[in-house]
Order: C-alpha cells, then structure tokens, then sequence
C-alpha cells in the first residue's frame, strides 16, 4: 500500500504528529535524517497505525500516493531550506511540501514563490501545542493555495484538536499566512503570559499569599470567564513543590525568561506594519529585562518604596487583579487581532478572524474560554473596528475600569513593575483620548525640521516660520 502521507523530521513535533495521523487510520511514510529515529520511532509506536519506515529520501517519496503529500517537521530556518532542496527535484506538479515548522513567514513566501514555479504546492503551516498537543490535537494554521488546502485539509482537520466537534484547523490564506499568524498566535501568547506573571507577582507582594495560596487563588479563576490552558498550567506550576529543597517550585527557577523569537518577529512586523501591538511588545522587553542579569543586579540598590507589608494592599485587591488582567488581556488580544488584519491586508491573504478565533479555541496554549467570544464578535460583526467595541468587551472594559486604574496604580506605590498592564491601560485610554499631545510633537518636528503640520480647522500642510517672525505659511 501507498502512503497518504510522508513525515520526514522525527524529533519530538514529527514523530509525535506521524503517530497522531498513524493513530487515526492514516498510513503514513516516515523518514529522519538521522536513521536512529526512524527506527525508534517505529520500534515503540509501530503498534500504534501504519507506518512505513524509509531510510532515504528517494525511498520516503516512492512510498506516497499521489499526489504526494510530505510534511516536513525540522529545525526552522537552514534545515528547512536543506530539506526542501532536497526533496523537490524528487517531488512531480501537484505534489506538496508541507513546512509545520516555527518558519518565518517572509522563508514561506519566498519558498512557495519559489517551488510554484516549479509545480509544486508548498504549504506553510504553524501548528501549536507543543508536543502533547502534536499527539492528541493539536491546532493548525495552513497557508498556501486553496488546491492544496482541498487534498490536505481532510488529513490535517483528522488530527487537529476538536472543539464542540469542529475541527481546530482551517485554511487560512495563501502563502505565508499560516505562519503569519503562528507568529503572531505566538505573540499574543507571550502578552498573556507576562500579563498572568505580573498578576502573580502583584498578588504576591500585595497581599503577601504564598505560591501554594495563590496557586488555589489561580484555579478558582480558571473556573470563570478567564478560563484557560494559561490560567490553568499557572495553578500547577504554583502549587508545585521542589523535591530537593521543599521550598515552593517557583522559588528555586532562576528568574531570566527565555525565547525562542516568535514574539520578537511578531514586534518586528508590527513595527514595520505600523501596528500597536503594545503588550506584545512589553512582554518581550520584560523578558529582556529579566535577562539582564549585570544590570539588575547593578541597580539592586536604587531608590523606591519600601517592601509592602503582607496583606498591604487589602481587602478586594485579588478581584481588583482579576479583572484588571482580564481588561488588558482584551486589549493585547484586540492588538493581535489588528496585526494579523494589516498583515492581511499588505499581503492580499483575506484571512478571516473569527474562523481563527475559532482554531485558537483548542489545541494550542493560548486556548480559553475568551475566544469564543472573539468568534462571536466577528460573528456578529466581521470587521469590526477594534475587538475592544464589540459589546461584550466593551462591558467587559466597563466593569474593569475601577479594579484596572487601581491595581495599575497600587503597582506604581508597591514599587511592582506591571508594564502589562501599564501599557494596555495607556493604551486604552490613548484611543478614548479626545485630544491626544501628537499635535506637540507635530508642533516640535515642524520647529527642528520643517515637518509641517495639518490643522484642525482648514485642509493643507502648513509650517510656522520658527526662525523667523513665526507666521505661518502653507507648504
Ligand atoms: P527540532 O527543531 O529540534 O529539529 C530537529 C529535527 O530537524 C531533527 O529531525 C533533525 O534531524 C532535523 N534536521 C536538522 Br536540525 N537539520 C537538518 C538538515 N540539514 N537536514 C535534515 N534534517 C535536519 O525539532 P522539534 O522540536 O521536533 O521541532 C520541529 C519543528 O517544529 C521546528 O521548526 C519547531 O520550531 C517547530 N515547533 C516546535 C514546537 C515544540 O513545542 N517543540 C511547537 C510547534 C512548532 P536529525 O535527527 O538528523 O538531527
């Protein structure tokens, strides 16, 4: 029998996503670089489907019905182009190439440009939920043309994590638009994160509760509208306990945040798309900061309040914090949501938000409750100006406004660094503002360059003779 699909990387993603399509019915033709893995892969989990294990490129390509399909689960960047050099000249018009690796979308665009003038379909598709989610369902963003999305889709909605029965994988536009918004999935991730730790931390110092405590206070929030994977795996890490020390888990973990460069492309593009994407951005700094080890340790000393007293902030302080981090969660979110329409828009993609809400419901790590809603506000209305107007978050905003302000300021007094939710509140009310100070700075780059300005009252661009008797001239 033929193969439906190929794999060829079997590191922990790939073999994890061969056993999935396995375990589901699917023959599937598995190959690694390394045969180590090939043969593992097949010794521990043959029992688990169909596999056919192939030790050269040339046999993994042979072994697939066609049109071939082949996945390619490597290391993203230089790999990934090896492999795809390797295997086109073997691949026929009609084939596929699927990249389900972490790939930048600009490599997608270039490499489909590339393998169309060949015949050849490539897709690039972002798939989260690490490697539990790879076995059991995870989520899948396919870019690409919709031809290849017609003969992949089946397979790839099979394995995909399963939500009130719909599948959490969708088509989301040509080219690199998969990989667009993995990235910018994995963006938001990163906002919510920060945004959960600096609820953490704020709840910590405030009210002086233990992890084991706090761990209790995260799991009763799990159970409301912040319902997540986030809120939920945070429980967990809080309650628990160091085996070699007994002290709590989150004390003995050095306190320098890692990554791996999705959420800094996604701040990259958003900068370069004009886009605020604000609490991505902070929650990339704010691991750059924690990373900073010379620095911190060189401004240990520098002035500000007092250590807050156990129980300083009082009573309500916990629901204060609760809705605060659900108030600039809409915002970062909102943020993401306005990315992935520019990206949309300056590549021709058409994505559609609410389908995505829709697949980020389960499978991947940002899934929650909360994005049903986000799909119910595209429901109702598909392009909405900004995700912050559709009724329910904006009451949702309408409630928070007093615990936000609070718990932004109480930061500031306890000397708790929150940029989180610092920036979603500035962002807020940056876009209430009536009058924003930009007509300053216009005011400003018009007095040291001759910028030129608009006005209020009349059409035109318009420049104060600073230097001279500071009437205005129309440029
Ligand atoms: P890795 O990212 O660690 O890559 C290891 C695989 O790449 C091995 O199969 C290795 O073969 C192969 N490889 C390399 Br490295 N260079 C190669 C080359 N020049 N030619 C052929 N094969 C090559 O694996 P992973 O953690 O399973 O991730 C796979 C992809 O999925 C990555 O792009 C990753 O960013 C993405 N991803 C990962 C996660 C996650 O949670 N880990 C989640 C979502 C997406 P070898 O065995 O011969 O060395």
């Amino acid at each position: 029998t033929q193969a439906r699909i190929g794999v060829t990387g079997l590191a922990v993603m790939g073999a994890n996503l061969a056993r999935n399509l396995a375990r589901h019915g699917h023959v599937v033709a598995v190959h690694n670089r390394s045969r180590h893995r090939t043969k593992t892969l097949v010794e521990e989990h043959g029992h688990e489907g169909a596999f056919v294990p192939c030790e050269t490129p040339e046999e993994l390509v042979a072994a697939l019905e066609r049109p071939r399909r082949l996945l390619v689960m490597v290391k993203a960047g230089a790999p990934t182009d090896a492999v795809i050099e390797e295997f086109a000249p073997l691949l026929e018009p009609g084939d596929m190439l699927v990249d389900g690796g972490n790939a930048h979308f600009a490599d997608t665009r270039r490499r489909e440009a590339a393998l169309r003038e060949r015949g050849i379909h490539f897709v690039g598709a972002g798939v989260s939920g690490g490697e539990e989610g790879a076995l059991l369902g995870p989520s899948i963003m396919p870019g690409g043309s919709a031809e290849a999305y017609a003969a992949l889709g089946p397979l790839l909605e099979d394995i995909a994590a399963k939500v009130d029965g719909v599948p959490c994988c969708t088509h989301i536009g040509p080219d690199g638009a998969g990989h667009f918004v993995k990235m910018v999935h994995n963006g938001i991730e990163y906002a919510d994160m920060q945004l959960i730790a600096e609820a953490y931390d704020l709840l910590r110092q405030g009210l002086g509760l233990s992890p084991a405590e706090l761990a209790e206070v995260f799991a009763e929030w799990d159970r409301g509208e912040l319902s997540s994977y986030l809120i939920e795996i945070t429980a967990e890490v809080l309650r628990q306990t160091d085996a070699a020390t007994g002290r709590p888990f989150v004390d003995v973990v050095a306190d320098r945040a890692e990554q791996k460069g999705t959420g800094r492309w996604t701040v990259q593009i958003a900068l370069d798309l004009g886009v605020p994407v604000s609490g991505i951005a902070e929650a990339v700094f704010a691991r750059a900061v924690s990373g900073h080890a010379e620095l911190r340790s060189a401004a240990r000393d520098l002035p500000g309040p007092a250590a807050p007293a156990a129980g300083a902030a009082g009573e309500g302080f916990a629901e204060d914090v609760r809705q605060a981090l659900h108030a600039s969660k809409i915002v970062a979110y909102a943020q993401g949501f306005d990315q992935i329409r520019a990206g949309s828009d300056e590549y021709g993609w058409d994505v559609d938000p609410g389908a995505l809400a829709a697949i980020w419901r389960g499978g991947c790590i940002i899934r929650a409750a909360f994005l049903d809603r986000i799909r119910e506000a595209y429901a109702a209305d598909p392009a909405p100006v900004s995700l912050l107007l559709a009724p329910y978050f904006t009451d949702a905003l309408a409630r928070a406004q007093g615990p936000w302000r609070r718990v932004v300021a109480r930061a500031a007094e306890l000397g708790v660094p929150a940029p989180g939710f610092s920036t979603a509140l500035a962002y807020y009310d940056a876009l209430r503002a009536e009058r924003l100070p930009a007509a300053l700075i216009q005011g400003q780059r018009d007095f040291f360059g001759a910028h030129t300005y608009r006005r209020v009252d009349r059409e035109g661009a318009f420049h104060t003779l600073w230097s001279g008797d500071r009437t205005e001239t129309e440029a």
